[in-house]
């Protein structure tokens, strides 16, 4: 049994997607990330960025202490390895998959994580039309680069279904409110329509969705303390003794 520490964004739909598509049984753990439960210390343990997802496996292969990942890439590499599925088939493929996988989780994931925080930010922070043009700017480039990609191969790694599809997907799939056209990059809307028709991608898609703030009907003191909390988040302070130092 995997633990998935998991609240319905993004990139904690990245896992329950391969989660489904594996078979693998999983139990969802939430992390309510508007209330403050990635601080909480034994998450931090397990996923020492107070970012969720991350996932603990109690049967893992070496069949030693329970073992946790944190990065919902890394969590995908390591569910792929256990199942022997959608990490890519030979050198190439794989080597397709893992830049693929990275590629989302430095571009696509972070860039319009940003765009989304600068336009929730807009008429609150004054000035926002830097930092959204140039979101604005890059998020319209990668989905250029996915849909120069996909023109020619059913899948971002070539020929098969991968992690690489279901890292992406969870974020390609909101084009419209992150204000794009998906008409001006058909290639990737064809790649989106074909995914959304898988059963597990839509059960990933669909956990906790009950569960999703809509942030828009939210109170002005709620408001306050989720963006004090999420927003304004700076270094946590190491223990002072008992460490390498002493
Ligand atoms: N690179 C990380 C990013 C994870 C991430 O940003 N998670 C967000 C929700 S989508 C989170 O936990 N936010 C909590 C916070 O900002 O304190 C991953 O892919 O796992």
């Amino acid at each position: 049994m995997i633990d998935v520490h998991y609240w319905p964004t993004p990139n904690g739909k990245k896992l329950t997607i391969q989660l489904e598509e594996s078979c693998i049984p999983y139990n969802i753990v939430y992390c309510e990330i508007g209330r403050g439960d990635q601080f909480e210390e034994n998450f931090l343990k397990i996923s020492p960025n107070n970012r969720m997802p991350a996932i603990v496996d109690y049967e893992p292969r070496d069949q030693a202490a329970p073992l946790a990942v944190f990065e919902s890439g890394a969590c995908m590499m390591y569910i792929a390895e256990k199942c022997g599925k959608f990490g890519g088939e030979g050198l190439r493929e794989r080597w397709e998959v893992n830049q693929w996988l990275m590629w989302q989780m430095a571009n696509q994931g972070p860039k319009t994580g940003e765009r989304g925080h600068f336009a929730r930010l807009k008429d609150r922070e004054g000035d926002q039309s830097y930092a959204l043009r140039r979101f604005d700017d890059e998020i319209h480039r990668l989905y250029g680069v996915m849909n120069n990609r996909l023109y020619d191969r059913r899948y971002l790694a070539g020929n098969h279904y991968t992690i690489a599809d279901m890292a992406c997907y969870p974020w390609a799939v909101g084009w419209e409110a992150q204000g794009i056209d998906i008409d001006e990059f058909k290639y990737c809307g064809r790649w989106l329509n074909e995914l959304s028709q898988r059963p597990a991608v839509e059960k990933g898609m669909q956990v906790g969705s009950d569960l999703t703030q809509d942030y828009s009907k939210l109170s002005e003191d709620e408001i306050k303390r989720v963006v004090s909390l999420l927003y304004n988040q700076r270094a946590r302070p190491a223990p002072e003794t008992g460490g390498l130092l002493d």
